[in-house]
């Protein structure tokens, strides 16, 4: 809390001070006492290049996106893009702080500076990033909400079943999410009464839906996906049986990282790694053929440094920081297939394809 404060004071000093306003004595000596405020005052990049590792906050519990192990790291897709930032910034996949965070504890987390980038199935919308200062990097992936209900409580329910089917029903849903404000307005567009309960976190709410008291479970799809594949393979009772509806997603959850508004050379660092992902992909480049690769045509040499690498050094990166991303990591392609395929979830026919393949996956050229 007093670190926070001095680096708050010290920040406001560097600020008075180019504004040619502050009191001489305060500056040199706040600014002195945290050399960490200073590099914040410079940039999220500096200060991760000063630390040596990158803090990237996760949900921990989310199947298939971000799982936390028993050593503290996390493993799925987005924790893969928080090594693959490492690994672009540091050179380092592994130089991850992870710190999972509940849907409502993500957005103060990175305001204040305990992060340096969020990295946790969070939806793009015109509120979080205008009202509350975020700023969303390139979708890495399209999601939408869906429900999960059990015949046996519900009988009839199908796949083809829409928001009819849960008249009088208990919902659950984690809390701090677009998914809690969807279901609330898709119950009242459709005419029908809902009780909706509230969880901290997704595992809570399985548990509430597993017990039977809540009938329907509902989060973004990859999760109702996620969390019935996981339950499927441990045996879990009528799990075989349960109903994923309706069919086509109810709600758009465009999933990707997200920095703080205000900080232009980091969001460019991040942004440009999703692009770097998609190029790859694009292009067949992967983790274990970049090295002949990206020899091939102009735009990869520049992307991943075979030449002077300005595109990269002119953003205060290595020249070859994106190659290290794809080396030690993987492109779009292979971190999908990696985490998802083992969940059920296939890239092929969904917005998460290649625009050349009927998606939305698509990156400005490397030039
Ligand atoms: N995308 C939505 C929902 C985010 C969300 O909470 N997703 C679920 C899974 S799809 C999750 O992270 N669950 C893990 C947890 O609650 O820890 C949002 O940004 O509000």
């Amino acid at each position: 809390m007093i670190k926070r404060l001095a680096v708050l004071l010290a920040v406001l000093a560097l600020i008075l001070a180019a504004c040619g306003a502050g009191d001489d004595d305060t500056t040199t000596t706040a600014a002195a006492d945290t050399d960490e405020a200073a590099q914040q005052a410079g940039g999220t990049l500096a200060v991760v290049k000063a630390r040596g590792t990158l803090k990237c906050g996760v949900s921990g519990s989310a199947v298939g996106f971000s799982e936390t192990q028993p050593d503290g790291t996390a493993t799925g897709f987005d924790a893969d893009y928080c090594r693959a930032l490492a690994a672009a910034v540091l050179g380092d996949a592994d130089a991850v702080e992870f710190t999972a965070l509940t849907a409502a504890q993500r957005f103060e987390a990175l305001k204040n500076n305990e992060i340096d980038v969020l990295i946790r199935n969070t939806t793009w919308t015109q509120s979080r990033d205008t009202d509350i200062g975020m700023q969303f990097a390139a979708t890495t992936f399209y999601d939408g909400q869906q429900m999960m209900g059990d015949p046996a409580r519900l009988p009839g329910l199908t796949p083809d079943s829409g928001f009819e089917a849960i008249d009088g029903a208990v919902v659950c849903a984690n809390a701090g999410t677009t998914t809690e404000k969807n279901i609330s307005e898709g119950a009242a567009v459709a005419g029908v009464t809902i009780t909706l309960e509230t969880t901290e976190d997704i595992p809570a709410a399985m548990e509430k839906f597993k017990e039977g008291s809540c009938d329907i479970f509902t989060t973004d799809g990859s999760g109702v996906f996620g969390n019935r594949f996981v339950e499927q393979a441990a045996g879990t009772p009528g799990a075989d049986d349960w109903v994923i509806f309706p069919t086509a997603p109810f709600s758009k959850e465009p999933l990707g990282p997200v920095t703080r508004q205000g900080d232009d050379q980091w969001f460019d660092v991040v942004q440009w790694l999703v692009f770097a992902t998609f190029i790859a992909d694009e292009n067949g480049v992967t983790s274990e053929n970049i090295d002949e690769m990206r020899e091939n045509t102009p735009e990869l040499g520049r992307l991943f440094g075979t030449d002077e690498g300005e595109l990269q050094t002119k953003m205060g990166l290595d020249a070859d920081a994106y190659y290290q991303a794809i080396k030690q990591v993987g492109n779009y392609g292979e971190i999908y297939n990696n985490n998802l395929n083992p969940i059920g979830l296939s890239r092929e026919g969904t917005f998460n394809a290649q625009w050349f393949d009927g998606g939305l996956i698509y990156a400005p050229p490397a030039r």
